[in-house]
């Protein structure tokens, strides 16, 4: 292990949430249904038939909680806006839509916490939905309208914007693998959503440009590096779709303007010409940006498998521990990655806009002893400052999450905070893992050993 364990003086230290995981208060002051409360209250799709109709009731715990961050020491919050508390039903626009983030802002603001926020973490506004979602054109202007929206009320208080988080998360796994809301099967639908997405992320981006405002713009991708089996010409030809499937279908067109030709036509050959690139579409979507976000979980190992119809892979376990999700713990892979984005894609500031680990978590005489989180996010910070060390742009690290929340088709049954919440009175009960992370943000460096295992 390198002697030197400090980061940048000016690294950012910061913590990420979303509306839908934490806000509650979900019919107050107006709002209306998104796609995540139809889909919470479906019966099956999500376990114990959780809803976020109350989650952490954040919306009317931020101050404490803003507080908490304060005692935390982090330099950024990052958080998501609710389009449903503004664009609840068709045609109608709340014009204090937004009173509930200038509430948000103001205890930041007090606090010295330079707020970053996402427009777009996944909840839909349902009517949205029922015109065909992200899988009709239409989306576009609606979610243009809704940043243009905040661009103009909070934009003077937010100098980081994040346009989409994970748009593989909200397009592949939502309208294809249907694991999230609103739960369709449709690779077809999938494919245009994720376009969209990319189309919607490159129009806000000009947008946001337009308007003359100071603070910095990009997006959230989710990427989960892929790794082959074998050195066989089969395996290593897998992995490459799984890349595709993961990673290059969002990278390549923001980056390239184009999506990975081989691969679209293997799309095409699965489910239909999916009739969605109109002229224009990709210079909009390769507009440059002023940084890329990255969610970091976990890595996926792969093989030929000629019986696995869109993509012929199969996954394989390894014995390296795995986290309270089941992904397996592999750092290496964060480390490979911030090297390849910056080999291959951009030369950027990258921001890790979410890494964490979910736990079984239990208090015990008042106290949450979360060792394997703690090992987890040394392990990913020492890939980080490896990096940095090498010359990398990374500029940021954003733990995923502050408070144990809504963990989507999961429930309140995953732990990824380093806050616990205790769903019956709303008590929160900062883990050992919180005053770990403060520890490092106060020395702006990693402790000399790794506490515990994952
Ligand atoms: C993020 O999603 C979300 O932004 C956040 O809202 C969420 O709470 C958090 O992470 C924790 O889940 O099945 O082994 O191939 C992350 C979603 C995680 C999806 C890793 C792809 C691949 C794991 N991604 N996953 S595997």
């Amino acid at each position: 292990m390198s002697q030197n364990r400090s980061f940048p003086d000016d690294f950012i230290w910061g913590a990420a949430t979303a509306s839908y995981q934490i806000e509650g208060a979900a019919a107050e002051d107006g709002r209306g249904p998104s796609i995540w409360d139809t889909f919470s209250k479906t019966p099956g799709k999500v376990l114990h038939g959780h809803t976020g109709d109350i989650a952490c009731d954040h919306y009317h715990r931020y101050e404490s909680d803003v507080k908490l961050m304060a005692e935390l020491g982090i330099r950024s919050y990052r958080f998501s806006l609710a389009w449903p508390r503004v664009f609840p039903a068709k045609g109608k626009v709340l014009d204090n839509g937004f009173d509930f983030y200038k509430r948000l802002l103001e205890q930041l603001h007090k606090h010295g916490i330079t707020p970053a926020a996402t427009i777009y973490h996944w909840d839909l506004p349902q009517w949205i939905e029922d015109e065909g979602g992200w899988s009709n054109r239409a989306v576009v202007d609606y979610y243009l309208e809704f940043a243009e929206k905040a661009f103009r009320e909070l934009g003077d208080q937010i100098p980081m914007w994040i346009t989409h988080n994970e748009p593989w998360c909200a397009s592949l796994l939502s309208y294809g693998i249907g694991e999230h809301a609103p739960g369709l099967r449709d690779w077809r639908r999938a494919y245009r959503a994720a376009h969209h997405l990319l189309l919607s992320h490159g129009e806000a981006v000009k947008l946001y440009r337009s308007l003359g405002l100071k603070g910095e713009i990009g997006i959230t991708l989710n990427l989960t590096p892929a790794y082959s089996a074998s050195d066989s010409p089969q395996d290593v030809a897998a992995a490459a779709r799984q890349d595709c499937f993961s990673n290059r279908w969002f990278l390549d067109p923001l980056f390239k303007g184009e999506y990975p030709a081989e691969f679209m036509e293997r799309v095409e050959r699965f489910c239909g010409d999916l009739d969605v690139v109109r002229a224009g579409d990709m210079e909009a979507i390769a507009t440059k940006m002023d940084f890329l976000g990255i969610n970091f979980y976990t890595r996926s190992l792969v093989a030929d498998d000629p019986n696995d119809p869109l993509l012929g892979v199969k996954h394989l376990k390894t014995d390296n521990p795995v986290t309270d999700m089941g992904w397996e713990v592999y750092p290496d892979a964060l480390y490979d990655l911030l090297h390849r984005l910056q080999k291959d894609y951009t030369d950027l500031p990258i921001y890790i806009t979410e890494n964490g680990a979910a736990s079984a978590d239990v208090v015990e005489d008042g106290n949450v002893h979360d060792a394997d989180r703690i090992a987890y996010l040394h392990q990913h910070l020492e890939a980080a400052r490896k990096f940095i060390s090498e010359g990398g742009n990374l500029k940021g690290y954003y733990l995923w999450s502050l408070l144990d929340n809504f963990e989507w088709a999961f429930g309140y049954t995953k732990r990824f905070g380093i806050i616990y919440v205790d769903y019956d009175t709303q008590e929160r009960i900062p883990k050992d893992s919180f005053e770990w992370y403060r520890q490092v943000i106060a020395a702006n460096s990693l402790p000399e050993t790794v506490q515990g295992t994952v």
